[in-house]
């Protein structure tokens, strides 16, 4: 005997999931724990009603059936995917495919199927709002785990209507707004995947089964589509069962660029400067984080070729073995002279400096208070960390101080960025660092896109505060406006002791190269004795945001980050290219960097842009953005 599981949720009466299984008894309490799971984790929020059924199937009543074989036909463009879909159509003796394709992409939604017959070219399911609905089927002896796996479902159904009597083909796309491959399938083509068949975000989706109802056999399809339990055998191994491990990458890709949130690599053949040149052109660098023009100053370049010469291309190994050099221990003293705080701690990466001293410093009593737009480097930190992490509204100190009130601890640290790598905007470190006194949490600031930026001499966001309000832990780069690249800490003696013994980005990496650490040396001394480049920058920021308003754009940034807010993915990286043929670099941020629909285009200011420079580019961006809107 074998039992017959449906379980169908909904969410205020609006339905949410459905899904069914044919299992052994032994099998049903792991079945109804999946199907439950799967009810109140659905992606639409959680069900508030799941209606599960179990019934028995006897043995003889089931029909085994062999999977359809797959293949995949993955198009560019969406126009192209049906082009196929109607040759295919075609193919097995359907004189309109055209028309039926026009079918599937504008039927009605419904919780089945349209069934449209070829001899009289019309619909002819009884009821047309529902549409046929296919049910009793499942793999055999396979689970299909808590979430919803389109591709095994739609498999299984796919072999259940070829197989019905007088079915010559089905077409289907997914209602799924995220989910833009669907498929055809017949007795003669097996399961062909077609993809892209919508842009995501798309809700539309439905299924046309086509008959051929010449012998009124229609009944008899119906019957079997709707009451004939099935099992199929030998569905593909594996959750996105494809011809080869590697298209399932192939249809991630896919999916990207229908989304428009496919991204590549840019290739610069200069110097990272104000002016760079990329494909034999110059082009105004409109992006860099290269604040201080110091990646490519003269005594910066010349204190890494000489670190290297003296000091040999490598460090050997990791700063606890045979990688510590004295060029390390220099410039840790430096930096925490520079930070105003006890002792510092470099490593490779800005990305590593955050991953590795939150994931060290937050154990499992922690709670980690960390603002909504933090860069991803400290959301990562926070997700490796043993701790609880609790996001709050993006430099609201009133949502900070009610979720600090709402989640005692022991132990806790509130981190944001200094200066917001996509906004450009300021943390509000007063607040902050009066309520991590108030509450006895350690405070943590990023300054990687503050350092060398605000504050009068340029040394952060301390600086910017006249100093009155300081954090425990300063992040910092060495990669941005010193032109360099790594990443530090600067906190008391104990917390980088603790680091040191502790972090395992720091003690798992092979110490930073000589070059990298002369250079970034020779920067923190320019930083440090000439605080006019620093002025230059601030001058130049207020100049360009005055030209992008006399321009008609109401656009103010207090950092060297400038973003222009466009919203549309497609529309951002549509002005984005606009500008790059007119000789400006400024590239389009998009999901996941930033939220969905909030895409823009992100310019970064250096001290060395001349103002001639800055306002034929606030022109040009404020013709493209209108353009466009
Ligand atoms: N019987 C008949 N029609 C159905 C059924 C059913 N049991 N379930 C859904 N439909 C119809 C209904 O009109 C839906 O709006 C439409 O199909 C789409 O249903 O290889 O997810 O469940 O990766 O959104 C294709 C997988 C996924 C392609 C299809 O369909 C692949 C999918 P959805
Ligand atoms: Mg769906």
């Amino acid at each position: 005997m074998l039992y017959s599981i449906k379980m169908r949720a909904s969410q205020k009466d609006r339905h949410i999931s459905g899904a069914e299984r044919i299992v052994e008894k032994a099998d049903i309490d792991a079945t109804v724990g999946e199907l439950t799971t799967r009810a109140v984790q659905h992606s639409l929020g959680c069900a508030d009603f799941i209606n599960l059924k179990i019934e028995t199937v006897s043995q003889e009543d089931i029909q085994y059936l062999e999977a359809l074989p797959v293949s995949e036909r993955f198009a560019d463009s969406i126009e192209e995917s049906y082009a196929i879909m109607g040759t295919l159509l075609a193919e097995t003796g359907v004189k309109n495919p055209q028309q039926i394709v026009k079918l599937l992409q504008n039927v009605k939604p419904m919780r089945g199927a349209a069934l449209y017959d070829i001899s009289t070219q019309t619909r002819i399911e009884d009821d047309p709002q529902r549409g046929i609905r296919v049910t009793y089927m499942d793999a055999e002896g396979s689970t299909a785990g808590t979430e919803k796996n389109h591709f095994r479902e739609a498999l299984i159904l796919a072999t259940k209507v070829a197989n019905a009597p007088g079915i010559l083909a089905e077409i289907c796309l997914s209602d799924d707004p995220e989910y833009v491959t669907g498929y055809f399938a017949s007795k003669k083509h097996g399961y062909v995947r077609l993809s892209p068949l919508k842009n995501s975000g798309d809700t539309h989706g439905g299924r046309i089964f086509i008959i051929d109802n010449s012998r009124n056999i229609a009944r008899a399809t119906i019957a079997y589509l709707e009451n004939k339990k099935v099992l199929v055998r030998n569905l593909p191994a594996g959750r996105h069962a494809t011809a080869s491990p590697e298209e399932h990458f192939r249809q991630q890709l896919q999916e990207l660029k229908a989304a428009d949130f496919f991204r590549s690599v840019r290739t610069i053949d200069s110097q990272q400067s104000s002016t760079v040149t990329m494909n034999g052109k110059e082009i105004l660098m409109l992006s860099s984080n290269s604040y201080l023009d110091l990646a490519a100053d003269p005594q910066v370049k010349a204190a890494a070729a000489q670190a290297a010469l003296t000091w040999g291309a490598g460090s050997g190994g990791s700063r606890l073995t045979t990688g510590t050099m004295t060029l390390h221990t220099d410039l840790e003293r430096l930096l925490a002279q520079f930070k105003r705080k006890e002792s510092a701690l470099l490593y490779n990466t800005g990305y590593m400096a955050n991953v590795g001293s939150i994931s060290a410093l937050a154990d499992k009593n922690s709670v980690i208070f960390s603002d909504e737009y933090n860069h991803a480097s400290i959301i990562d930190g926070c997700r490796l960390s043993s701790g609880k992490t609790v996001i709050f509204k993006h430099n609201d100190m009133h949502d900070l101080e009610r979720k600090i009130k709402s989640h005692p601890c022991s132990c806790g640290i509130i981190v944001s960025d200094a200066v917001f790598s996509m906004d450009g905007d300021i943390a509000n470190l007063p607040e902050i660092v009066r309520l991590g006194r108030a509450y006895n949490l350690l405070t943590m600031v990023d300054e990687a896109h503050a350092t060398g930026v605000i504050g009068n001499c340029g040394k952060g966001i301390a600086e910017y505060y006249d100093y009155q309000y300081e954090p425990d832990i300063i992040m910092g780069t060495l990669s941005k406006a010193l032109g360099a690249e790594g990443g530090f800490i600067c906190a008391g003696r104990n917390i980088i002791e603790y680091l040191i013994n502790k972090s395992r980005s720091f003690i798992f990496s092979t110490a930073q190269a000589p070059a990298t650490l002369g250079a970034a040396l020779a920067a923190l001394r320019i930083l440090t004795d000439e605080p006019q480049r620093v002025r230059h920058l601030q001058e130049n920021i207020k100049y360009f945001c005055s030209c992008l308003q006399e321009q008609g754009l109401q656009i103010n940034s207090p950092t060297a980050i400038i973003p222009i807010p466009v919203g549309s993915e497609k529309t951002a990286v549509q002005i984005s290219q606009e500008l790059l043929n007119a000789g400006c670099l400024i590239p389009a941020i998009r999901y996941p960097t930033v939220p969905r629909g909030t895409a823009r285009l992100r310019v970064a200011l250096m001290a060395t842009h001349a103002e001639r420079q800055l306002r034929r580019a606030a022109e040009l961006i404020a013709a493209a953005v209108r353009k466009y809107s």
